[in-house]
């Protein structure tokens, strides 16, 4: 078997799991709507690793489309410190997403939630028969995002692309939003090959930062965890403008600063890059519109977030094969951490 098999398929399969879960989502519409007619204080996403990164992003998504002020948290946050998080008073919706349905913090949250009757919990994983999947009010499962690598690739796009449907659903749209998604997808895994190829077999590279805001910061950690994971490089995640307070200090020649950019802010996202090149770094923008990577989708912003993964596992995964490692294979991790 080559190296990086399982991870390969993962990525370049993402825009057929999209067009299932789409298909789940539109299957379980009045289900997921009707959680949502109960009103809430506070929406809390959480999860573990990756799925924390997912939880971050889909709550700053959630906020911005329909208001109610939405965090997200890692698991063992919630389990060991509930009283920092939940709201004195109020009803809570948790949304507990899982790749795998087994990670025990995240399970120890929601078996706390529902004791302390803090209120719904709806979760979200990719296998029906795994605990997590028969804990919520309502359990969302995405058989799509399935994998055999370690790395979440798969599993996280088309996780993270539910929870959107479940924001568009909220904000009174439809699955429409994301008509035309897929084909997208399969466009910027084309486009983006060449170039993400080329900067991960760059051996004078030896940093990676990556930049995004808003909806897209939860994205930004996921990449940079995907470049540590299977690549074992160094690199971080940071909102864009954050990235001059401090952490620009460490730009060298061999640091490539990513920049997952807005529409609406673009102007103020790209004059942080220039900076970095000003100081010799390097750098790669991907967006709608100008950028290095252009989806070229017009779906609306809110919409095609996702677009901006495959591109950075793309990098992790080039990075990871020229490093003579195995993507599949991360170094001491596990694909679900069960602790006693
Ligand atoms: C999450 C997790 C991550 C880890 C790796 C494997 O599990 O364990 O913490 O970084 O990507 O998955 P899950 O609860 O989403 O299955």
């Amino acid at each position: 078997m080559e190296r990086g098999e399982f991870t390969y398929h993962e990525i370049i399969s993402q825009p057929s799991s999209w067009a299932a879960a789409l298909e789940v989502l539109k299957s379980q519409r009045s289900a997921i709507v009707s959680v949502w007619r109960k009103g809430y204080t506070q929406v809390l996403f959480t999860g573990c690793g990756s799925t924390y990164y997912l939880a971050l992003a889909a709550a700053a998504l959630l906020q911005e489309l329909t208001g109610i002020p939405a965090r997200g948290l890692p698991a063992s946050e919630l389990w060991l410190y509930p009283h920092v998080y939940y709201p004195r008073n109020g009803r809570v919706l948790l949304i507990a997403v899982s790749r795998s349905g087994e990670t025990t913090e995240t399970l120890r949250t929601c078996q706390a939630f529902k004791e302390g009757r803090y209120g719904e919990l709806l979760t979200l994983s990719c296998y029906p028969d795994m605990p997590l999947a028969k804990m919520g009010d309502l359990n969302l499962v995405l058989p799509s995002g399935q994998e055999q690598s370690v790395a979440q690739t798969r599993a996280f796009s088309t996780l993270y692309l539910a929870c959107a449907g479940l924001a568009s659903f909220w904000s009174g749209l439809g699955v429409e939003v994301f008509n035309g998604l897929p084909e997208a997808g399969e466009k910027i895994i084309e486009a983006a090959n060449s170039t993400v190829k080329a900067l991960g077999e760059d051996s004078s590279l030896d940093r990676f930062y990556f930049l995004g805001s808003g909806p897209r910061y939860g994205l930004a950690c996921e990449i940079s965890l995907k470049m540590k994971e299977m690549s074992l490089s160094h690199s971080e995640p940071f909102h864009v403008p954050e990235f001059r307070h401090g952490p620009i200090s460490m730009v060298t020649p061999g640091s490539l600063v990513v920049g997952l950019l807005s529409e609406a802010n673009r102007a103020v996202e790209t004059a942080v890059l220039e900076d970095v090149r000003t100081l010799g770094g390097r750098t790669l923008t991907i967006g709608e519109g100008s950028a290095d990577l252009n989806f070229n989708s017009g779906l609306q912003e809110a919409f095609r977030n996702v677009l901006y993964l495959p591109v950075g596992q793309m990098l992790a995964f080039a990075r990871s094969l020229a490093k003579g490692l195995n993507p599949d294979c991360p170094n001491n991790l596990d694909t679900v951490v069960k602790l006693k």
